[in-house]
């Protein structure tokens, strides 16, 4: 039987720098939902259209607000879980290391993971939905446990505009110094791990297939097989949660 392990291990090991490119997935055995997957995908239960664009804030900013502290409460009561933990030890034993994530949860900084992208935004930095100016509150506590509550959204202190989630929803940009410096650190990466991402959101998506094209080596790590042909583009089949530490283990054993 061959050992999957042993070239991303390998690779894992001589890399001087390390892109590490998460979605949904990474956080789903602490306890948060993903978006698409026919057991517990949000997009199953919720509709992307009502509640994911600006457009649906304007039509229902309670449904919306409300979604979205229902959110922020299940993400404030999970832990890191051994993906989270693997992640942030990596940093001491690669010479250069770069978390780029789509998740809008604090898993990774909980971790310990510094210097974060995060390119879809975050749940903590909630923002008027006119001037701009971020809410001072964001640290708070949610107090809305419920998923089908709606919530008025708190109102802007310089403008009195709606307060909105600080996430980036279908049809707006990505912060442009986040994206530009994820693409960079993407294009000049000798291995990039892409852990629990269906790769079906664009631009976001993009990001491994920039590294193949630079001449990285990418590894996916996904209970479900990544459908790719290209040379240099390896599969972990498994949890995150499984198969992380076992990658450095294997990585690293040995090492100081
Ligand atoms: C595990 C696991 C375990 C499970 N271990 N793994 C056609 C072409 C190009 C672009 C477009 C297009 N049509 C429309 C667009 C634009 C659109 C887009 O890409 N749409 C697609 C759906 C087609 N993109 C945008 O609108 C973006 N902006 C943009 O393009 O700006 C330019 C523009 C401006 C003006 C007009 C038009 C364009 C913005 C995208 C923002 C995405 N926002 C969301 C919501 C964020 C806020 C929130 O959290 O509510 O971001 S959508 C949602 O998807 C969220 C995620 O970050 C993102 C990616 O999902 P992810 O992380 O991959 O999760 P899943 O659930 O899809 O996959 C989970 C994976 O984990 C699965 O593979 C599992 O198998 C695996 N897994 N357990 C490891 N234990
Ligand atoms: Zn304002």
């Amino acid at each position: 039987m061959t050992d999957t392990y042993h070239i991303p291990a390998q690779l894992l090991a001589n890399a001087n720098r390390v892109v590490v490119f998460t979605g949904a997935g990474v956080s789903a055995e602490s306890g948060i939902p993903t978006f698409r997957g026919r057991l517990s995908g949000l997009w199953e239960r919720f509709e992307p259209s009502q509640l994911a664009t600006p457009d649906a804030f304007m039509a229902d900013p309670e449904l919306v607000w409300g979604w979205y502290e229902w959110r922020r409460t299940l993400v404030c009561n999970a832990k890191p879980n051994a993906a989270h933990i693997a992640i942030a030890e990596l940093a001491a034993r690669v010479p250069r290391l770069t978390v780029v994530t789509q998740n809008v949860d604090d898993l990774h900084e909980r971790a310990g993971s510094a210097g974060v992208l995060h390119l879809h935004g975050s749940l903590n930095a909630p923002r008027c939905f006119d001037c701009g100016a971020s809410f001072p509150d964001a640290a708070m506590k949610p107090q809305e446990p419920d998923a089908g509550r709606r919530l008025a959204p708190p109102r802007c202190q310089h403008c009195s505009g709606m307060i909105r989630p600080g996430v980036v929803w279908f049809g707006e940009s990505l912060p442009e110094q986040v994206f530009a410096r994820a693409f960079e650190e993407a294009s000049q990466c000798d291995l990039l791990l892409s852990i629990g991402t269906s790769g079906l959101v664009q631009p976001a998506a993009q990001i491994p297939a920039l590294a193949l094209a630079a001449g990285a080596s990418v590894v996916h790590i996904n209970p479900e097989n990544v459908e790719s042909r290209m040379q240099n583009a390896y599969n972990l089949t498994g949890a995150a949660g499984e198969v992380m530490p076992e990658l450095l283990r294997r990585a690293f054993s040995g090492s100081p």
